[in-house]
């Protein structure tokens, strides 16, 4: 399957109808934003269509909140959706999954566009799922070429920042297309918006949390590991495992954080070859709530009543698993910094 190939078939999903919701998966990044956005121009364009962009859970991090703000990007609240106003729903840089919590895990989805793997296997019809590509917003762009039409400054911009933004300044997991899409954007994209998104105001409590964070990492060899607590929003723990691999001569970092009912757990490696996607896996008792790629990777440890000292020990256990997959055998652990 390719855009052009998905743009035939969408005329059968679309023509006659009169509205479309786009679902974004919780915790919306700027792939999953700007996805959203260009899906929304190219079905407003195409069909003619009333469009909304709708996502569930909250925009935490400073850059993903300054995005929304300077490009103005129309999200509304899931919950404060009706469904059944829709005559047709969509779904980009997500999977209708039991665990993506925007929607219904039994609602029917017209159109999915992702680059995550399979997560249902069997349906075709409606689906384009391209593992290929470092960014959905990719997909957005190829598929908005079908039609033609011109894409505004804030669009581009939008486009221009998912992909830098998922692929590490296309130094991770981007390709051919991926640098294709960003090199035709880059000339439409407005650069002080991306200097803003990327260098954002910070509120106080960012500093609070980050000392938080620095006080609770540790090191053994190569190893980091980092057990956050409580996390204000779920990205930080991604934030905050980007920002630790950074350390000089330390090549692996696991970090975690609760967030309401989930241990949220985030892994990065500098190894090209790594396979933090499948060690992941091996971390979590049910393994289809984990996943990733070489270098990158994520899951979520569903939680009880656990009081701190339990808490305490299922993410040392973590963290003994982590460094077990990685051949250490008992870690001595040492505070990254001191006091
Ligand atoms: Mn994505």
């Amino acid at each position: 399957m390719n855009a052009e190939k998905l743009n035939n078939e969408l005329d059968s999903i679309f023509r006659g109808q009169s509205s479309c919701l786009i679902a974004l998966h919780s915790f919306p990044d700027p792939d999953a934003m700007a996805s959203g956005m260009g899906l929304k121009f190219f079905l407003e364009k195409r069909y003619g269509l009333d469009v909304s962009i709708a996502y569930g859970g909250l925009i935490g991090r400073a850059e993903n909140r300054t995005m929304v703000k300077v490009l103005d990007i129309p999200l509304k609240k899931m919950e404060r959706i009706k469904l059944s106003a829709y005559d047709r729903i969509a779904m980009v840089d997500a999977q209708p999954t039991q665990k993506n919590l925007a929607l219904d895990s039994e609602m029917y989805c017209h159109l999915i566009i992702d680059h995550h793997p399979v997560k249902q296997e069997g349906r075709t019809e409606g689906v384009w799922i391209d593992t290929s590509v470092g960014a959905t917003a990719v997909m957005i762009y190829e598929l908005l070429q079908t039609i033609g039409e011109k894409i505004s400054t804030h669009l581009a911009t939008a486009l221009v920042y998912a992909i830098r933004s998922e692929t590490q300044d296309l130094g991770r997991k981007a390709g051919k297309r991926d640098i294709e899409a960003y090199l035709q954007l880059f000339p439409r994209a407005n650069m002080k918006y991306i200097s803003r998104i990327v260098h954002p105001v910070l509120p106080r409590n960012y500093f609070q949390n980050l000392i938080q964070a620095l006080k609770h990492t540790y090191t053994y060899r190569h190893i980091m590991v980092s057990h956050l607590e409580d996390v204000p929003y779920p990205e930080m723990v991604a934030e905050f495992a980007d920002f630790l691999l950074r350390l000089q001569r330390h090549t692996w970092v696991l970090c975690t954080g609760r967030y309401r009912d989930d241990l949220i757990l985030s892994m990065r490696t500098t190894h090209k070859n790594g396979d933090a996607g499948e060690l992941i896996k091996s971390l979590v008792p049910d393994e289809r709530m984990a996943g990733g790629h070489e270098q990158f990777a994520g899951g979520a440890v569903p939680l009880g009543r656990e009081e701190n000292r339990e808490m305490k020990e299922i993410t040392w256990e973590i963290s003994r698993r982590f460094a077990s997959g990685l051949d250490v055998e008992k870690a001595d652990w040492k505070p990254l910094v001191k006091g």
